[in-house]
């Protein structure tokens, strides 16, 4: 049976024979390793009984403009954590604890490097992030060479997963999919036909004003102004006032709560009537809070179903409330999701060594509260929904989802019958999955199971 490796300290599990030591530093090593082993277990508060330590990184912005996000990526990753020690979770047989390392980035691709290296440097066994895609996509990098599995909650720039990573992976649909729904609903549904986009110039911003653009282009929507801020911006009046001059249908943020919240207001006080329109970075009710009643009428897109419309969301919203006191803010869910997708690898893997369960990450076919989830070859979501929302009464209200549903048998069955598992336990993956799923439509198993 293959061993647990808490906190990854190799040194634990090395055969001390094997390691050509004098005897003084033969002694040494093993009161080391005592010394380690006494680290690595803890009373659990809920069983009473010891647990093996196996640390588990987040990161996210935890300070600046995004906190708000990243505390609700933290949130959603802690009660996970929490949830599986309560529960209690065996690995290869012994019984393990969850530690989470929350780290804050600041949503800054520089300051998200030196998070992951010491993540790295850390010994956690997986990452959950990085939030944003201007801090994941450069962080992606390190994890890969540490062979650290990353899943991404909310990172949606569709560079992340096309890197050739192995250790990539993300539970919501990217922004190739998003720009597509976006465009096409902005020319066909809308009725806009002469488009204004501005974008943060963050990889997420500029990457999804990007892909929109193509999209009504495609459509035959007409581009009337291309304009940019950044993501600390507050004060847009200079860019607002040469869209207002070109009289757009539609106003296109590519960016997050904390810029569309103040634009909503400017635009509405210059007197331009298109309304706007953003993707899931805007997408929340601090930005409803920041535009107060210029937010009405304007609509955004968000990857995934709508809450209520999750298999367990409302049990999870209530959770997630009862534990926390504070209202979900966006991703939460999906944090939640990439932390037990993780666990879920490692319980088949009979491992928390990142060598032993990455590969079994791959063939996930998990029934998580935002919906199933099984990867690509790529490490994306495989069909992944995206659903559109409209401002009213101070609420976004849901229009129309598009995307998402089943996932053929065959799709399924590609992704779980990837490359080889490197000697984890076999899987037999689909049949597995498929009962999981089952149950959880069934009632016998929640959400997560
Ligand atoms: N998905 C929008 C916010 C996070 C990102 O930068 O991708």
């Amino acid at each position: 049976m293959t061993q647990v490796r808490p906190d990854n300290h190799s040194l634990l599990f090395t055969p001390l024979a094997h390691m050509n030591l004098p005897i003084r530093s033969l002694t040494l090593a093993v009161a080391a390793a005592l010394a380690l082993s006494a680290c690595g277990k803890k009373e659990d508060a809920q069983t009473g009984s010891a647990g093996a330590v196996v640390k588990i990184g987040q990161a996210s912005p935890l300070t600046g403009p995004q906190a708000h996000l990243g505390k609700d990526n933290e949130n959603g990753v802690r009660l996970a954590l929490e949830e599986a020690n309560a529960k209690g979770v065996e690995v290869g047989g012994a019984k393990v604890k969850f530690e989470l390392v929350s780290e804050d980035d600041q949503a800054d691709p520089k300051q998200g490097t030196l998070v992951a290296q010491k993540l790295v440097d850390g010994k956690v066994a997986g990452v959950l992030g990085h939030l944003n895609s201007g801090t994941t996509i450069p962080a992606s990098r390190i994890y890969s060479e540490a062979g650290l599995p990353q899943v991404s909650p909310s990172a949606t720039n569709p560079k992340y997963t096309q890197q050739g990573f192995k250790t990539a992976f993300r539970v919501m649909a990217n922004d190739v999919q998003q720009g597509k729904v976006l465009g096409s609903y902005a020319v066909n549904k809308l009725n806009a036909k002469a488009i204004a986009i501005i974008d943060d110039r963050s990889a997420y911003g500029q990457g999804l004003a990007d892909e929109f653009q193509k999209a009504v282009e495609a459509a035959g929507g007409r581009i009337v102004a291309r304009e940019f801020t950044n993501d600390k911006a507050t004060d847009f009046t200079a860019i607002l006032t040469k869209v207002k001059s070109k009289s757009p249908d539609l106003v296109f943020y590519g960016g997050m709560d904390s810029q569309a919240g103040p634009m909503a207001r400017q635009i509405k006080a210059l007197g331009v009537k298109a309304p706007m329109l953003f993707g899931d970075g805007g997408c929340t009710t601090e930005f409803s809070k920041l535009a107060g009643d210029a937010a009405e009428g304007n609509y955004c897109s968000l990857p995934g179903v709508p809450l209520e419309k999750m298999s367990g969301g409302t049990e999870f919203k209530a959770r997630f409330k009862a534990r926390f006191n504070v209202d979900i803010q966006l991703y939460a869910p999906y944090a939640y999701d990439a932390a037990n997708v993780m666990i879920d690898a490692m319980k088949r893997a009979n491992s928390t060594d990142p060598k032993r369960y990455l590969p079994l990450l791959g063939k996930t076919d998990f029934p998580g509260v935002t919906g199933r989830i099984v990867f690509d070859d790529k490490g994306d979501l495989m069909n992944g929904a995206i659903t559109l929302y409209q401002s009213r009464g101070g609420q976004w209200q849901p229009l129309e989802t598009v995307g998402g549903g089943d996932i053929s048998p065959a799709a399924v069955a590609a992704s779980l019958d990837k490359a080889a598992d490197g000697g984890a336990k076999p899987v037999g993956a689909q049949g597995i999955a498929m009962e999981n799923v089952k149950a959880v439509e069934q009632g016998t198993k929640g959400p997560g199971y």
